[in-house]
């Protein structure tokens, strides 16, 4: 299932500020940093949560709520790293695993070179970190390292600025379970398999 952030004013700045191509670094990681955060907020409200009761200053007991499992970031090397801060910043002591996947820029298919994750992985919830999901090659393939150390697709929530309409059929089909949560649906591909109106790599963007 597709979850789209809502479309605000000031979402739709951000992504008007990261989209210009005049746009320079700085702006660009403090701009992507503002909706990662969001991405970030929004993934967490979708993990489980159970009772539980405090006492406050005054006195009285609030009967509450608390995040009652364990997470895990997942990064997809190189551009999903940018956004492995905006949930340290939500997250104090979060576990990050690394997947490597590099698309062939000639053929737009994703190969596998490496990966690193907590030993303990398929006992967390997992979020999957990358800004683009253009043809949902790439992903699916992170998905797929994932699944194989057992983690259950329903317990990976895939976090992404900037989806084609392509990359979630070809997700949603494949993994019917996963969630996905991303700030814009762009209008599709284009003939490199870029996603347009897009906003360029990612990760030349952010790191240069
Ligand atoms: C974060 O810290 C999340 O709530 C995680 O569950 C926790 C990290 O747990 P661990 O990786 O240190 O066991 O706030
Ligand atoms: C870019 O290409 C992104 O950061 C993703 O890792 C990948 C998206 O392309 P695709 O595999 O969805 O076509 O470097």
């Amino acid at each position: 299932t597709v979850h789209v952030l809502p479309q605000t004013p000031q979402l739709i700045a951000l992504l008007t500020i990261i989209r210009d191509k005049n746009t320079q670094r700085g702006d660009f990681i403090f701009y992507s940093n503002r909706i990662i955060r969001l991405l970030v907020e929004e993934g967490l409200n979708h993990l489980p949560v159970e009772g539980h009761e405090v006492t406050t200053p005054l006195g009285r007991t609030y009967a509450g709520v608390r995040f009652e499992g364990k997470i895990c970031g997942v990064s997809i090397m190189r551009a999903g790293e940018s956004m492995e801060q905006g949930l340290r910043d939500c997250c104090r002591s979060v576990r990050i695993g690394k997947i490597l996947i590099q698309r062939d820029e000639e053929t737009a298919q994703p190969k596998l070179f490496y990966h690193k994750l907590p030993a303990d992985i398929a006992d967390r919830w997992v979020l999957l970190l990358d800004p683009m999901n253009a043809t949902g090659g790439s992903a699916s393939m992170a998905v797929e390292v994932l699944k194989s150390k057992g983690v259950a697709e329903e317990r990976i929530l895939f976090l992404n600025l900037i989806a084609s309409p392509e990359g979630l059929e070809h997700f949603a089909s494949k993994f019917p379970k996963l969630r996905v949560i991303t700030a814009f649906i762009d209008e599709g591909l284009d003939d490199k398999n870029y996603i347009v109106p897009g906003l360029g790599d990612f990760g030349d963007r952010h790191f240069g």
